[in-house]
Parts: structure tokens; sequence; C-alpha cells
């Protein structure tokens, strides 16, 4: 592959993920929970190779976003915004490209645009959002949220596995809670929010293309409940006698299971699934259980989610089993990429002399959130192992790193 680039963003790209791997709140894999110590470090790095890139300003904002700006050119009187970013923290036991790709592959670019003193006719931001998995407060999209301006304040109360307030989690990380109205952006400047990010599935690797521009982002429902039957003796109480909350969770996931194979896009999963203090030999009185449901519009994912609550209902009633939402139910609308900008990266496809291929996002996305503010397009890479993601075996190649960053650079200057 001739590239009139040096091959600075694809190595470069794969050793500060390598590094940043390195952080993470357990022994023996990669999971980076937000605002823990190895959170807080990953931050810190970040921050680091930023200005040492050559950001004019980097900054760590009220929520724990590291924000790094490129000014424009002097000759620009009021010079509008160009975002980009994804989120740094990740799944218990996640990949190292999942969100990281897309802060790492355009802070490569900055450093190859300051190395040759290119400026563009807008003010870059490269914004690494520091929480959109909800790992460890259940409520995903946060710090995106921040970034709109749509923090919602009752997330301070949210309490971890440990019973750690997000509150306290802030106080402790060195932020202050009563401050997290100041990480709201000035997003009336926003022209455009792209972000890079692995695809996270197969379709790319099937179809022998390292790089695809994305269409739509799936919308999502989530839930998470609290099954409540009664505890009993396993060898005492007949069968017919019993309200076992984990059969009654069992018989949702597969209702699940089956109706969200009806239709193309939906998808359903019951990612949690636990006995709270389970013994061997007692009936589970109690259940806790999630609920992801997504599809690419919003009629089929909420029709799905409409039977599925239907279901619950029945399956919880017929077997005398209460339910409790242990945290409000959330949900996120489908967001549509801007065709303008869809246009821009098949473009930028056909000059690098690669297929200008489209596909759906069945992962969510920080641009879906930032949709609501500016218009939004998305470049995935293709996934290696079989496309799998949310896993340790996540992975990309050098070379399509080093392609997307060719890319990206070629998307920055036909923006301006
Ligand atoms: O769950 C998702 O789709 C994303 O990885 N947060
Ligand atoms: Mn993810
Ligand atoms: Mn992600």
């Amino acid at each position: 592959m001739q590239s009139d680039e040096p091959l600075c963003y694809g190595p470069q790209v794969m050793t500060w993920a390598a590094e940043l791997a390195a952080w993470s709140d357990q022994q023996d894999n990669l999971t980076c929970t937000y605002l823990t110590p190895a959170h807080r470090a990953t931050a810190e790095q970040i921050r680091q190779w930023m200005q040492e890139a050559g950001f004019d300003t980097v900054r760590r904002d009220a929520v724990g976003n590291v924000i790094g700006r490129y000014k424009a050119q002097a000759s620009v009187a009021q010079p509008e915004l160009v975002v980009t970013g994804s989120h740094y923290d990740t799944v218990r036991n996640g990949g190292r490209y999942d969100g990281r790709l897309g802060i790492l592959l355009p802070m490569a670019v900055v450093a190859q645009l300051s190395r040759r003193g290119e400026r563009l006719p807008y003010d870059f931001e490269v914004v690494a959002f520091a929480e959109e998995e909800g790992a460890r407060y259940g409520t995903a999209f946060l710090a995106s949220s921040a970034y709109i301006g749509r923090y919602d304040p009752a997330w301070l109360d949210l309490v971890d596995a440990k019973g750690v307030t997000l509150r306290q989690a802030m106080a402790e990380a060195g932020l202050d809670p009563a401050a997290v109205g100041s990480a709201a952006a000035d997003t009336k400047r926003i022209k455009h929010y792209f972000e890079v990010h692995i695809e996270q599935g197969p379709v790319l690797l099937d179809a022998g293309l390292a790089l695809g521009v994305v269409t739509s982002i799936a919308g999502s429902m989530r839930r998470k409940l609290l099954l409540k039957g009664r505890a009993g003796h396993a060898g005492t109480t007949p069968m017919h006698m019993r309200r076992d909350a984990a059969c009654a969770a069992a018989e949702i996931a597969l209702y699940v299971e089956e109706r969200c194979s009806q239709a193309d896009t939906l998808v359903g999963t019951v990612g949690m699934l636990e006995v709270p203090t389970g013994s061997v030999n007692v009936i589970p009185g109690a259940c806790r259980m999630s609920l992801d449901i997504r599809a690419a519009d919003d009629a089929t994912r909420d029709a799905a989610v409409a039977d599925v609550e239907r279901k619950i209902d029945e399956i919880c009633a017929r077997r005398n089993i209460a339910i409790e939402d242990t945290q409000p139910a959330w949900s996120v609308a489908a967001a549509p990429c801007s065709p303008e900008h869809r246009a821009m990266w098949r473009a930028v496809l056909a000059e690098l002399g690669q297929p200008q291929f489209e596909l759906p996002s069945g992962a969510g996305h920080d641009a879906k959130i930032l949709e609501d503010v500016a218009p939004v397009s998305m470049l995935f890479t293709r996934c290696g192992n079989g496309g799998i993601s949310h896993n340790p075996l996540e992975i990309i190649t050098t070379e399509d790193a080093q392609l997307a960053g060719r890319a990206v650079l070629a998307f920055l200057r036909k923006l301006g």
C-alpha cells in the first residue's frame, strides 16, 4: 500500500492502546470503569499524550472528560468547531480498542498536523469521554450527555456494587459534583461530530474491507430488575408450592431471545443474571437480571420492548413473583448519520482506493448523544477474530489503523 503519509498513525495507535491497557481495575483483564484509580491513571496518560502531540489546550472537565483543542488557522476570525472523540472507559474484561481507537487515532493525526505546522480552518477538538459503557453505575453515555449539557443530577445518587455513590466517586477523584453543569460544551459552535470506532462485529471482516461508513446508530432500551419470590428449602418444598425467582428470570430470558429473533437488526440480551446470596440447597427467593433491547429503528425496538414487558408481567403474575426496577429504565433513540458527511467519508474511501462500503451500527456510541446537537458521522474499522468485541480477543491491525488515520486526515481537510 503506497502512502504519502509516514507510518505515523497505525504503529502509534497500537503502542498507545497497549500502554493504556496496562491500567485496569482487575489484575488479569482490562476493566476500566468510571473514576476508579485505573480510570484516573488512564485519563492522566491521555492528557499527557495530548500535550505532547501539540494540542494548544488540554483540560479535564467536571465529569472527567479529557479534551484537547487544536486551534484554527490564525486568519480565521470566528472559527467553527469540529469535534471527534470516543470513550476511554471499558466494559468488564473488555478489549483495548473499543472507544480508545476513536481517541488515540485523532490524537495521532493532530500530532502529524502539528509536526507539519498545518492548521485547519476550524478549531478541532478531540474528546476522551470518561464514561460510555455504564459498567459501574449502570447509566450509559454519562460523559457525552454532560458534554452536550444533558447531565441528570439524579445520576449523582446512583450506587455501584460496593455501595459507593457516583457523588462519592467524583469527590474521591477530585471532581466537584456541584460543577457537573460546567462540563457542557458550547454546542452551538459544533459544525460536525465524527467518531472513529471498531465495528465490533464481523461485517467488514467478512467483506474483506478495512473501513466502512456508518449509516445509522441503533437505539437501545435497558432495564435492571430484581425479581422477588420466596426462598425455601430445596428438599422439602414441593415444586407446585414454589415462588422461584430464578426460574421466572430464566423464562423471561428465553422469551427475550425468542421475541428478539423475530426482526432484522432487532437484538435482545440478558447480560446480567444473578441469585444474590444464593445457596445450592435454597430455592432462589430473589434474582437480579438486566435487559438490553435494540434495533436500527425505534419502532421495531419499541414493539419488542412492549411485548417483553407484557410477558414479564404475565410470567411474574403466574409465578407470584414481585418485580422491582433497581434503577430507572433507560432508553436512547436510534440516530441517523448525516447524509452529507457520509458522502464525504465515501469520497475519502474512494481516494484511498477503498470500496465505498456502508453499514448500520448495532452498537451504541457517543455519536448517538452528540446527534442531538450536531450532524454526526462514523467511520468503522475492521475487527479481527471473527469480529468479536467486549472481549479481550478484540483486535485490529496496524495497517487498518494506519489507513483509518489517513482517512481521518483526508476527511478533516475535506471538512475545511
Ligand atoms: O453497548 C454498546 O453498544 C456500547 O458498547 N456501549
Ligand atoms: Mn463498548
Ligand atoms: Mn464503544
